[in-house]
């Protein structure tokens, strides 16, 4: 499970150089909850030199103190703007993206890993009347551009990052924000740094195995022989939090961090 590299994730990666080649600003969506672990990906080494902004996304779902917190961290380095896709109107982040947007046309990529919402924002961005630009050339299938304003394109098909699964608490974090599935990683067997790092204001001063308990009875996952069946309870429970049917809350909050 850790050190997991499989090829589809160097085939991704290899999808991106390519439309990098193309793009001048990169766009990279984070899921406000936990900016670090979305972001556990090799940006620097991938992104080089090319101007970067960052959307914290599903910030609807994060404590908004603790997303502010970040934001007046992170933009001592990066553009960065925290957005839903949910709740903000489209306008909010197109006025953003403007700022960005030279004489000439500005091509911009959205990039992500899994689940933060990269489809979500083309949507948003796009819904309003954009029109499409055309194909790019030398590349027949897949990605075109949109116009989403005067003098700014975004190309249609976001580019998926996938994180580097180096530790356990990583793996935790990333299934309590959906960008590792619970059914491809069975949160069971990271249910230590689940009861850790899970928040106060979710946790209500309970251990992790009465809120399982709890959530069962609420949810009526049947017992097995009068014993709770944790992992379907689990998985369950893991789900729900990660689409903030639990309530809201944010997983990493900013120490020094040198984004
Ligand atoms: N609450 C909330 N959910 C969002 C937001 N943006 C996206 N989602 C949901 O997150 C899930 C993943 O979004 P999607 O755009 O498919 O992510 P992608 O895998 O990065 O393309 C979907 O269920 C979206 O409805 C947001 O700002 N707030
Ligand atoms: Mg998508």
């Amino acid at each position: 499970m850790i050190g997991w590299y499989p090829s589809h994730i160097n085939k991704a990666k290899s999808k991106i150089r390519e439309m990098l080649k193309i793009v001048d600003l990169v766009v990279e969506v984070l899921d406000a909850r936990a900016p670090l672990v979305s972001r556990a990906y090799e940006h620097s080494k991938l992104f080089g030199s090319k101007k970067r902004i960052l959307l914290l996304n599903k910030s609807d779902l994060a404590d908004p103190s603790v997303t502010d917190k970040w934001i007046k961290v992170i933009s001592e380095k990066w553009p960065v703007i925290a957005i839903s896709t949910r709740h903000d109107r489209p306008e909010k982040v197109l006025s953003f993206l403007k700022g960005f947007s030279g004489k000439m046309e500005t091509r911009l990529m959205l990039v992500g890993i899994p689940n933060v919402g990269k489809s979500s924002v083309v949507n948003f961005l796009g819904r309003r009347r954009a029109t499409r630009v055309g194909g790019i050339p030398g590349i027949t299938r897949g990605p075109h551009l949109i116009r989403i304003a005067k003098n700014l394109l975004l190309l249609d098909t976001p580019g998926i990052l996938y994180p580097r699964l180096t530790n356990r608490e990583l793996i935790a974090k990333l299934l309590l924000i959906g960008s590792l599935d619970v059914d491809k990683v069975d949160p069971v067997l990271v249910y230590e740094e689940i009861e850790n790092i899970l928040p106060e204001n979710l946790k209500r001063g309970k251990a992790l195995l009465q809120l399982l308990e709890d959530y069962s009875k609420k949810r009526g996952i049947p017992f097995k022989n009068g014993e709770l069946d944790v992992e379907n309870a689990m998985k369950r429970l893991v789900r729900d939090i990660a689409q903030g049917k639990m309530g809201r809350f944010s997983l990493e909050t900013p120490q020094y961090e040198n984004f």
